[in-house]
């Protein structure tokens, strides 16, 4: 079988020729597989390309595609295209060029393939692997918790590790999933492939690795814009994916308790109640009229009856309770990571994590299939 390994880069002359070095080294373990590297350069200012053709005169299987810088998933899909359509490519392997992803892991990841596995990924997330200790405590939880939002909100909670980009794929993946993750030019379009490989039905290994930090260069992620995407993106797919299931009737319950609880906040305040005794009381009112709703609407099906009605209920105003904190949670991360501004960005994120996790709250434990 013939691999393309695919080293994508940015400003990395610092790194390359050593990533190259050990990746021609560790290649030569692996059995069952000819194979060529390909590096997808955005034409770097700094020289990057130079250097990958200086090592190129010694080994004629590593090649270089140039283009111009139009961000990651551009290049990925570039270098993947390349990868099948020019070099034959029956698997393609896909690491950073900053020598954060050690290239020594790369046989397990082969010999997974070969038994069977459709796409196998690096994960930092499971036992033997892990995150750079050094990192801030800033660095540390953007990691982790980007990539739970994507793990749960997505709903494929047996794959770790959705956000990195050491992987190892059989190309039909990349080919079914091209017309779909073609518009992803960022880094998000490294979750919309894992993602879309998976409801193509790819059977999804894992190879635990150590991330190791940058020592040369810069990183090219501009945080902000990729936690806007990555939120994007798991909306949309989630939307998606209920559009046609109970999600629509559960939306309309919601909007007549956000209006319940509103109007009946209003009214308190102005016969001069307490401004938080009207929300209290608001949302209590909102609560009961979503339970019983969802109870004979959205849920019909598995509607709940008698006596049972009454711990469902407290379960129910946990759940609320549980979505009050999620949205708090989320504006607090938010504000302490990125500063007091961006406090209704975060507000309106929390809410929206706050609404996925009454949801599946809803549909797999308050009304859950017996
Ligand atoms: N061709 C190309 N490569 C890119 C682009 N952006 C990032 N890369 C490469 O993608 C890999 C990962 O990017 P990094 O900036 O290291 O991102 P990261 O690993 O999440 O962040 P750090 O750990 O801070 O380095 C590196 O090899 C980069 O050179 C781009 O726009 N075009
Ligand atoms: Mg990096």
């Amino acid at each position: 079988m013939k691999a393309v390994i695919i080293l994508p880069t940015f400003n990395e002359r610092e790194n390359i020729t050593s990533m190259l070095t050990k990746l021609v080294t560790v290649m030569a373990t692996v059995k069952g597989y000819t194979y060529a590297i390909l590096v997808v350069d955005d034409n770097s200012p700094d020289g990057t390309a130079d250097e990958v053709r200086e090592f190129a005169k010694k080994h004629p299987n590593i090649h270089i595609l140039t283009g111009k810088k139009e961000g990651l998933g551009k290049a990925l899909l570039r270098g993947m295209t390349h990868a099948i359509d020019s070099m034959q490519a029956d698997v393609i392997a896909q690491l950073d060029a900053d020598l954060s992803h050690d290239p020594s892991a790369l046989p397990k990841f082969f010999q997974k393939i070969s038994n069977g596995d459709g796409f196998v990924v690096g994960s930092r997330y499971i036992p033997g692997g892990s995150i750079p200790e050094n990192w801030g405590i800033h660095r540390k939880i953007f990691s982790i918790v980007g990539n739970s939002i994507v793990r749960f909100g997505l709903g494929f909670p047996y794959v770790h590790d959705w956000t990195g980009g050491y992987r190892v794929f059989r190309k039909e993946y990349f080919e079914m999933a091209k017309p779909k993750v073609a518009r992803y030019s960022g880094y998000v379009y490294q979750i919309a492939f894992l993602h879309n490989a998976i409801l193509d039905g790819a059977k999804v290994g894992e190879v635990p690795i150590h991330f190791t930090d940058r020592k040369f260069g810069r990183s090219k992620i501009a945080p902000l814009q990729y936690i806007r995407n990555v939120f994007l993106y798991v909306g949309r797919a989630r939307l998606h994916q209920l559009r046609h299931g109970s999600f629509a009737k559960f939306a309309v319950v919601g909007t007549v308790g956000f209006t319940i609880n509103t109007t009946i906040l209003e009214l308190l305040v102005r016969s001069g109640f307490h401004p938080a005794v009207g929300s209290a009381l608001g949302a209590e009112c909102a609560i009961i009229s979503n339970f019983f709703f969802n109870n004979s609407w959205t849920f019909k099906g598995k509607k709940i009856h008698g006596l049972r009605l009454i711990p469902k209920f407290l379960q129910f105003n946990l759940t609320s309770l549980g979505a009050l904190l999620i949205q708090s949670g989320t504006v607090a991360f938010g504000t302490f990571m990125f500063g007091e501004e961006v406090y209704r960005w975060f507000y309106l994120l929390g809410v929206g994590i706050g609404l996925i996790w009454n949801y599946t709250m809803y549909s797999k434990v308050i009304w859950k299939n017996k």
